[in-house]
């Protein structure tokens, strides 16, 4: 049975023992050799033995004492010896052999660039050591746009002349003439829970792409502790005193530069936003008609002369961006498979600080490496005050085990008291359960539940639970750290379940580039779920507040029966995801 895996790797500490004996027997003797040694004696030897020495240690070690210094090397022999090795992973590990196919694999097929200072961002050059290789391959469009981009933002980026030109215009006194071909900005406002936010930057930089712009995410010292930067030799950061910075919060739906507000007061048309050097655009779940008209074409073409536009969302809103006409085309050659927008840009933007990647590591060392299948369960309820719901806990186990993602239980009487037969014993697997939530009460009952009872498959099922935050502190360093983890863990996974409506379910999904099984929402906590899960249309989060209108025809439409790959979500009707064709 393959759970004898595990004991084999845990001979490592005992080697490391062992090794600890004999070099102590070998300090004994030593002693002893001083103790009847003469100093002229030792001297002699010294001046010889010294150099000697010396001259072998340069010719054997220097290249190995050279990566002990070197953090990188050593977290890597580390992560070597526990590889995440499921059977689908085999072919991956000996891809691995062949380095020109390694590179390939830890640059995710050309996604990621090379470049980048390995200590400073760990999870960058580690990340595919503990993920499966993505089943979806990023398009050489993308890549060339990606490449592009970075090109763009090196030029533009905070601290050069093109940014300090852009931002002089933005002065009370204006001092700068704005640029025809000067640098464009598109800056994301911090908001909201860390799912939303990863989600809706994602978006935002998709928009930046298309638009020529170059993304700046405002979010401090918070954000730089959780992620690495993800453009070479710049920042993404806004910087901190960045002229508009302390009017952000006063940036609302109904203040005066807001899109959506001037367009109200038909104060937007082709001459006058020429003389604009910003727009606020309020993309959040609660904008209005107005502000829905960013997703218009005649918009798009009037925000195009904006050099900065200041963005509050928390919306993973790609899929409306493939409904305007004039993106169509190029987003259909950067995703040929559509429902996996967010899985690239996610993978390519967001890569764990060494903070979290810490926190990553040594939870799926201690806990997940060693499984033969690794589940992910995120148990998001929103009304925290409810405690343990029977109806929920009764749909989990619906869901999990009628997905036969978990076995059942063997029922009483029916437990076997027998020794396994060889072919028993080799076909039970130790199953890795990952547990999100903020509260303890479902991890306790599935980990009574699997330990009081054997299942019928004979598999061994251990559940785990990282942490139990009871609310959301988004203020808080630990907390998002540990958040970050978490929904990182979860992409881990071998098979997803997550819960209806929850970005930080949609990030692990995405991540993972894996179709979870969706707990649906309960509407009421008194009638169970049937089905009580569904599986996902596609990795894609699902857009919680799309617009319903036909800019052409100004009239409100569905806009998730217009083209086949904008449909509406699993677990909410009204949302819209991206998904493929077939
Ligand atoms: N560590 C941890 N934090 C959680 C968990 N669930 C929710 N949180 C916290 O609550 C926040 C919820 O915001 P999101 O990440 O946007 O997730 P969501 O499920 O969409 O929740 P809402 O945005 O509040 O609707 C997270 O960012 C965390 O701070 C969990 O399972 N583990
Ligand atoms: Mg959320």
């Amino acid at each position: 049975m393959d759970l004898y895996r595990s004991r084999r790797r845990l001979s490592i500490p005992k080697a490391i023992d062992t090794q600890t004996e004999e070099q102590l027997g070998v300090q004994e003797k030593r002693f002893r050799l001083f103790g009847v040694m003469r100093i002229t004696e030792i001297l002699a030897y010294f001046m010889v033995i010294v150099p000697v020495l010396l001259v072998i240690m340069v010719i054997f070690f220097g290249h190995d004492s050279y990566d002990q210094g070197n953090g990188f090397a050593k977290a890597s022999r580390i992560i070597q010896i526990k590889p995440n090795v499921t059977s689908e992973d085999d072919s991956s590990l000996q891809r691995d052999q062949n380095p020109k196919d390694s590179v390939d694999v830890s640059l995710l097929g050309g996604l990621l660039v090379p470049g980048f200072n390995k200590d400073m961002c760990l999870s960058r050059y580690q990340s595919h050591l503990y993920r499966k290789a993505s089943p979806y391959k990023p398009s050489s469009y993308l890549i060339s746009k990606l490449r592009a981009y970075e090109e763009l933002h090196k030029r533009c980026g905070p601290g050069t002349k093109p940014y300090s030109n852009a931002e002089r215009l933005l002065k009370p006194k204006q001092t700068g003439d704005p640029e025809p071909e000067g640098c464009k900005y598109v800056v994301w406002m911090e908001f909201s829970g860390l799912g939303n936010r990863i989600i809706s930057i994602a978006s935002a930089f998709l928009y930046a792409m298309l638009t020529d712009r170059v993304l700046l995410v405002e979010g401090g010292e918070q954000f730089s502790d959780l992620f690495c930067e993800p453009f070479l030799d710049t920042t993404w950061l806004l910087p901190k005193d960045f002229t508009l910075a302390n009017q952000f919060t006063g940036f609302a739906q109904h203040s005066p530069r807001c899109h959506g507000e001037m367009l109200k007061r038909k104060l937007i048309n082709g001459s006058s936003v020429l003389s604009l050097s910003y727009l606020y655009l309020h993309l959040a779940h609660d904008y209005n008609d107005h502000d829905k008209m960013f997703f218009c074409e005649e918009d798009q073409s009037l925000l195009k002369n904006v050099p900065w536009l200041i963005m509050r969302t928390n919306n993973f809103f790609a899929p409306s961006l493939f409904l305007i006409p004039s993106f169509e085309e190029e987003l259909g050659l950067m995703f040929p498979e559509k429902g996996t927008v967010f899985h690239h840009l996610g993978r390519y933007l967001f890569h764990p600080s060494n903070h979290v990647w810490g926190l990553i590591t040594r939870y799926y060392n201690a806990y997940l490496a060693k499984a033969d299948e690794r589940i992910g369960l995120q148990i998001r309820v929103f009304d925290e005050k409810s405690g343990v719901s029977p109806h929920v806990t009764k749909q989990i186990l619906s869901c999990v085990q009628n997905e036969e993602l978990l076995p059942k239980l063997s029922k009483p009487g029916e437990e076997q008291h027998k020794q396994p037969s060889e072919d028993e014993e080799e076909g039970s697997k130790l199953k890795a359960v990952l547990i999100t939530s903020l509260t303890t009460g479902y991890y306790e009952i599935l980990k009574t539940m699997y330990w009081e009872n054997p299942t019928v498959t004979r598999d061994v099922i251990g559940i785990h639970q990282p942490s139990h935050e009871g609310h959301q502190q988004t203020e808080k360093l630990m907390h998002n750290r540990k958040a970050w983890a978490e929904m990182y863990l979860l992409s881990l996974t071998d098979k997803l379940v997550i819960s209806a409506w929850s970005t930080f379910g949609y990030v692990a999904q995405g991540l993972g580039g894996l179709r979870a099984w969706i707990l649906y929402k309960q509407e009421n906590q008194t009638s169970l779920m049937n089905p009580p899960c569904g599986r996902a249309m596609s990795p894609d989060p699902c857009f919680h507040a799309p617009p319903y209108y036909d800019c052409k025809a100004k009239k409100g439409i569905d806009t998730g029966s217009v083209v086949p790959h904008v449909r509406h979500c699993e677990d909410i009707s009204w949302g819209l995801k991206l998904v493929d064709n077939s």
